[in-house]
């Protein structure tokens, strides 16, 4: 049977921006109009992965200021972390570095983290009818999304729109291909460690065999160091 890889996906970002539209897009491929503040909700889907199927399980989390001292509690053993704004809320995206960055400093070592602009349609909606005001802009080209990478220590900035679900399966298989990636390499480089382990300790029985075979009044002291095998002169057994 073919082997899954799991994945654990947390989703945060201000309430109203679209996260439960983005996972249930994403799980169900459907959207919805209506909204439903989110307490914790979980979603699942099945990936296709350049490693084999992925089963990735999603945390959703509500972004309300009210429910800041429980949604730390989806934070541990995260794999991917996803940080969403309005891609129609300046405020939305101001508080990236005022709330959320602050918030997963410290709780999120080490994890993937990816800045999602949802609600694309709109965005491209109101660019032609009243352009939004910005204080501090979303990227709009290269080297504005080198630069917010380089702020944040995002893996990468992605834009798309549940509702028209403009980008949404090819931005989940970027994510999850490049998470597997990183796997694979840790994989090899596990492997290899195991692998000169065990080398070290078949040279150390060798060598552990041979001193037994030797004669009773001569013996070989051999010193195990950390970078390897010393073999030490002979010496009489007292
Ligand atoms: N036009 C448009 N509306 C969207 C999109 N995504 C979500 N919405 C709408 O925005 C509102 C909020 O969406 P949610 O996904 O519930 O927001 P949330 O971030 O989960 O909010 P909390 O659960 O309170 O943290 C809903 O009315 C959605 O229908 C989108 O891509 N385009
Ligand atoms: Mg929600």
């Amino acid at each position: 049977m073919e082997k899954k890889f799991e994945q654990k996906l947390v989703i945060i970002g201000d309430k109203f921006c679209g996260k439960s539209s983005l996972l249930i897009r994403i799980s169900k491929q459907i959207f919805s109009e209506g909204y439903v503040p989110t307490l914790f909700e979980n979603y699942a889907s099945e990936i296709e992965s350049n490693q084999g199927l992925v089963q990735v399980s999603m945390y959703d989390t509500p972004g309300d200021d009210n429910y800041s001292h429980i949604r730390p509690l989806s934070y541990p053993d995260t794999d991917i972390l996803l940080l969403c704004f309005d891609l129609s809320s300046p405020q939305s995206y101001h508080n990236i570095f005022t709330k959320w960055l602050p918030e997963i400093h410290g709780r999120c070592k080490n994890v993937p983290l990816y800045i999602i602009g949802c609600k694309l349609d709109l965005k491209e909606h109101q660019m032609a009818d009243q352009p939004i005001n910005w204080r501090v802009s979303p990227p709009c080209n290269q080297e504005d999304i080198t630069s917010l990478l380089c702020q944040t220590g995002a893996c990468d900035y992605f834009e798309c729109s549940a509702k028209s679900g403009t980008n949404v399966s090819e931005i989940v298989r970027h994510i999850i291909n490049a998470r597997m990636q990183i796997y694979k390499i840790e994989r090899e480089k596990s492997l290899i460690h195991r692998t000169k382990e065990s080398i070290y300790l078949q040279r150390f029985d060798i060598t552990r065999l041979s001193v037994i075979g030797t004669k009773e009044d001569q013996r070989m002291s051999t010193i195990a160091t950390s970078d390897g095998m010393r073999t030490d002169k002979r010496c009489q057994i007292i």
